[in-house]
């Protein structure tokens, strides 16, 4: 690609940045019929060949600026969702160099995850020992915090499709541990805690908080399926170190995303289908949907109490934080914020001092004040609206905000194709009657229909202002045409100066939502694994050998490039064979793996790491097992065999 073609795909019309002409068209299209008609025609009416003449006029860009050149590392790493892949991954930015993909919920058999015993364990088995689940949707990662920024310890993301919460170690950046959650189905919006919310001593996450998005039965065994207004959705509170739940809370209408404060006493939860509608017609019914602010201390004194039940074999207390239940602002769980409806997305600013929740189907995003909130506890307050401090007009299909260190928020509008940057207090001014306050700043195309968007460090105190990753759900044109199922484009913006620049697009496998933007110096992994942590780990290469118990066959195995420590060992048809290999190799980058031909068996080693494996030899012959992994000159001769007597 040229440098002038580079250049003619960078930042927008700033001119007059309400009146681009393709805005308007959509703008028109999408506003007739604001709900379902609208999205489908915003969506439809935005072809490729339209595009590209809106980006005649489009100016600038100092693409060498932001290279990483080689040899160079980049400045943040980003974890991203990989959606219904059922994956997490980590790009580097600003290069946008895919690191890794970090198997989740998904099977991957590079790394042998879902098919080693180790994996499967934290997968879930059935009894038979197949896997429970081979599929996930992943949509929110977060981090955890001390003293209000990441601490690097681990990261958790969730499963959309059957309800689990699965939490990765970022010193391997490998996942430890999934929770199903009881009685959930569409677990979607996800959130760490940044401190205690009830022990002030304590500045570190705690406790992970989950929404629930679709109304089920409780419990959904067979009952009440004929009548959905005895459906519910629960949010459930995990313990962030035992992984276990701790409780849950029952809430009027569904849970979305969520946000939490940064003292920790508030987890905010915007909700789309207040209506407790089973059809979409309905959950558009009601002109205003909801932002919840859950008050944890209160939740949890009322399980102490004692004020819970329990659904079905579940045993996790649920409490009952519905409206009717919580008329009484003093004593209530809950507080319901009405907002325009359907909204998405809810965030809090870096300063911890208002919550942004966008319209979805209005063109404003609401901006709720911490403070208010707990007026609104306290009985101080007449009406939940009166939380509100402002709702700027910022343009069509707001989803996601992001935010600065100066007070701006970067707001995704999917039906726009435009990220809109808009300044808090001017939109606070302008709430409050300031005619000539002009919370909009600077619009920027993106390609096309953001979703997510999220800026570096903008989920923590240390937001620092200087990037926007645009997660954009539709590429088009922007790549190479290969087929039907198109990649999807992550943009990433400088939002450094008073107008946003396009750096560069880079491809995202289908399909990323939530992502962070993490200071590398906070990320701190080991290179090599600790021998130690591995309890069935071969801790000596005369250690190998073939033990036999009955017709359970386990063979003890090493690996030091080239060679495993057994040249060939010996099975009998029927037997259950356990295969325990540890790489002895020492050397950073070292990692070894181990195939087995017609037995499905296929995973990696890395150095000082110990993986098993169990099958059944139920085919007679010779087997060659293979290492997977290049490691050395002598990589193909790296085999031992497997000999199934018949
Ligand atoms: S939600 S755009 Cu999970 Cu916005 Cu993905
Ligand atoms: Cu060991 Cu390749
Ligand atoms: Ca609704």
């Amino acid at each position: 690609m040229s440098d002038t073609e580079h250049k003619s795909k960078s930042p927008v019309n700033l001119e007059n940045p309400e009146n681009t002409s393709r805005r308007k068209f959509l703008g028109t299209a999408a506003l007739t019929g604001l709900a379902g008609a609208g999205l489908a025609t915003g969506l439809a009416s935005l072809d490729p060949v339209e595009a590209k003449e809106e980006e005649e006029h489009e100016e600038g860009g100092e693409h060498g600026k932001y290279e990483v050149p080689p040899g160079q590392l980049d400045d943040y790493y980003i974890f991203s969702s990989g959606g219904h892949s059922g994956e997490a991954r980590i790009y580097g930015s600003p290069s946008g160099r895919t690191i890794k993909r970090i198997p989740v919920f998904n099977i991957d058999p590079m790394v042998g995850w879902g098919i080693t015993n180790e994996s499967k364990k934290i997968l879930g088995t059935k009894p038979d020992g197949s896997l429970k689940y081979i599929t996930g949707d992943t949509h929110h990662i977060h981090g955890s915090y001390t003293d209000g920024t990441y601490d690097g310890k681990y990261l958790w993301i969730n499963d959309k499709i059957h309800g689990r919460l699965a939490r990765i170690r970022m010193d391997y950046m490998e996942c430890d541990k999934i929770t199903e959650l009881p009685n959930i189905q569409g677990f979607h919006g996800l959130f760490p805690d940044k401190r205690d919310p009830v022990d002030p001593k304590i500045n570190h996450t705690t406790r992970v908080f989950c929404g629930g998005e679709f109304h089920i039965p409780l419990p959904n065994d067979g009952r009440d399926m004929d009548d959905p207004k005895k459906w519910a959705c629960l949010f459930t509170c995990v313990d962030a170190e035992t992984m276990e739940p701790r409780w849950q809370c029952k809430l009027t209408g569904n849970m979305d995303l969520i946000a939490t404060s940064y003292d920790g006493k508030l987890a905010a939860v915007n909700q789309y289908n207040t209506e407790g509608g089973a059809v979409y017609t309905d959950m558009m019914s009601a002109e205003r949907d909801a932002v919840a602010f859950l008050h944890i201390q209160r939740i949890e004194d009322a399980i102490k109490a004692g004020k819970f039940v329990t659904i079905g074999d579940s045993k996790v207390p649920v409490v009952d934080g519905t409206k009717e239940a919580n008329q009484d602002p003093k004593t209530a769980l809950i507080l319901y914020v009405p907002v325009p409806k359907n909204p998405h997305g809810v965030n809090i600013t870096p300063d911890g001092k208002y919550f942004v929740s966008s319209g979805k189907l209005s063109p404003t995003a609401t901006v709720t004040a911490t403070d208010l909130v707990y007026k609104w506890f306290a009985g101080e307050l007449k009406e939940p609206r009166d939380t509100v401090v402002a709702e700027p007009e910022i343009g069509l299909g707001p989803l996601h905000t992001g935010f600065d260190d100066k007070g701006n928020a970067y707001t995704t509008l999917f039906l726009d194709s435009q990220i809109v940057k808009w300044n808090i207090d001017k939109a606070i001014a302008q709430f409050k009657g300031d005619k000539k306050a002009q919370p909009v700043l600077d619009r920027i195309d993106v390609h096309y229909q953001p979703g997510h968007g999220y800026t570096s460090m903008g989920e923590t105190k240390e937001a620092d202002g200087k990037f926007f990753n645009s997660g954009n759900k539709f590429s088009k044109d922007r790549f190479l045409p290969v087929g039907p199922l198109h990649v999807e484009t992550e943009q990433l913006i400088d939002i450094s100066g008073d107008k946003m620049k396009l750096i560069h697009d880079h491809t995202a496998y289908p399909e990323p939502h939530d992502a962070i933007i993490v200071r590398r110096d906070l990320v701190k992994t080991k290179q090599i694994y600790s021998m130690d942590e591995f309890p069935n780990a071969v801790k000596n290469f005369t250690d190998s050998r073939v033990e036999r118990n009955g017709n359970k066959v386990t063979i003890y195995l090493a690996s030091v490039a080239p060679q495993y420590s057994m040249m060939n060992f010996k099975v009998k048809k029927g037997d259950e064979v356990t295969i325990i290999l540890t790489n002895h190799d020492k050397v950073e980058d070292l990692t070894h793996g181990f195939a087995i031909p017609k037995y499905d068996i296929c995973f990696i080693v890395n150095p000082q790491q110990t993986a098993s494996v169990t099958f059944i030899a139920d085919k007679p012959g010779v087997y060659w097992c293979y290492c997977t992994h290049f490691c050395h000159a002598l990589h193909l001769e790296m085999r031992s065999t497997m000999f199934v007597e018949a």
